[in-house]
């Protein structure tokens, strides 16, 4: 046996890292995700075919982890990332950032509400921003939920000062700079607000676009459980104090790169 310290033997390759990532995070979300992978890596090659599909299984109770390692097996663009556990919304959508490799990285929802399409709708922005938000119009979902939106975005435009037409959709696409400033900590729905006060504070250049937004045809909704609305509520009371003083802070304009 040689002695001495160990040396790992060399790590293949990596492929480079592509222009564009489309990041999903997913719970449960069985009968979405091969239309999903499939739409995504359509849409991708669409685009110009220099792109990776990033679905992050946030600790799924279905078939999902197996449907996305099948599909991992059998598209090197696709990358699938395990959560051991169900951390929520947040946590899954920043476990999908944190691996997402793209100079841009876009990211929507599992559940197939949007048409992955439209993000050529967003892509038409970036020369002039950093962050390009999609708007649900109109929003396809019953009137509770509608009302619960919109008291939450008035809640925040008088809070933060935050005027974005629709803060969670799901539907946003970022320049890597801005997922590598920002520090996030929520690991619910209130990531999206977070993420937009952040960013404005920091200076970026948000852009707003309308969307096609349909109801969901398979899996369940949770969007508007009460868990995941008291959830959101508690981190926006633990952030209250720090994201009202990086909203009050005077902007420094962060120069586009
Ligand atoms: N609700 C929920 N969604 C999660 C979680 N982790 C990841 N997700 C994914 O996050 C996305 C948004 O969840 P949805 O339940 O569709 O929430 P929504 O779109 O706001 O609302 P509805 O579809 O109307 O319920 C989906 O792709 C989910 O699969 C989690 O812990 N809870
Ligand atoms: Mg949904």
């Amino acid at each position: 046996m040689p002695s001495g310290p160990y040396t790992p033997p060399p790590s293949p390759p990596r492929a480079p890292a592509p222009s564009l990532s489309l990041v999903f995070p997913a719970f449960d979300e069985e009968d979405n995700l091969a239309e999903l992978m499939a739409g995504a890596c359509k849409v991708g090659e669409e685009l110009g075919g220099d792109f990776e599909v990033v679905v992050v299984n946030d600790g799924s109770r279905d078939e999902s982890p197996t449907i996305i390692d099948t599909w991992v097996q059998r598209d090197p663009r696709i990358r699938g990332v395990h959560l051991a556990k169900n951390s929520g919304y947040g946590a899954a959508l920043r476990a999908g950032l944190a691996q997402a490799r793209g100079t841009w990285i876009f990211f929507s929802d599992a559940d197939l509400q949007f048409e992955l399409a439209q993000l050529r709708d967003l892509l038409a922005h970036t020369p002039d921003y950093d962050i390009v938000a999609g708007f649900r119009s109109p929003r396809r979902d019953p009137w509770p939920r509608l009302l619960i939106a919109s008291v939450w975005g008035g809640l925040i435009r008088l809070i933060f000062g935050l005027r974005v037409r629709d803060i969670d959709c799901a539907f946003k696409l970022f320049h890597r700079r801005v997922v590598e400033t920002i520090p996030l900590a929520s690991v619910g729905a209130f990531i999206n607000t977070e993420l937009l006060i952040r960013a404005r504070a920091s200076g970026f250049r948000i852009h707003q676009v309308p969307v096609n937004h349909h109801r969901r045809r398979h899996g369940r909704q949770t969007g508007a459980h009460p868990r995941v609305l008291i959830k959101a509520c508690v981190e926006l009371g633990s952030l209250y104090r720090e994201l009202r003083s990086v909203a009050r802070r005077p902007r420094t304009r962060t120069p586009l790169g």
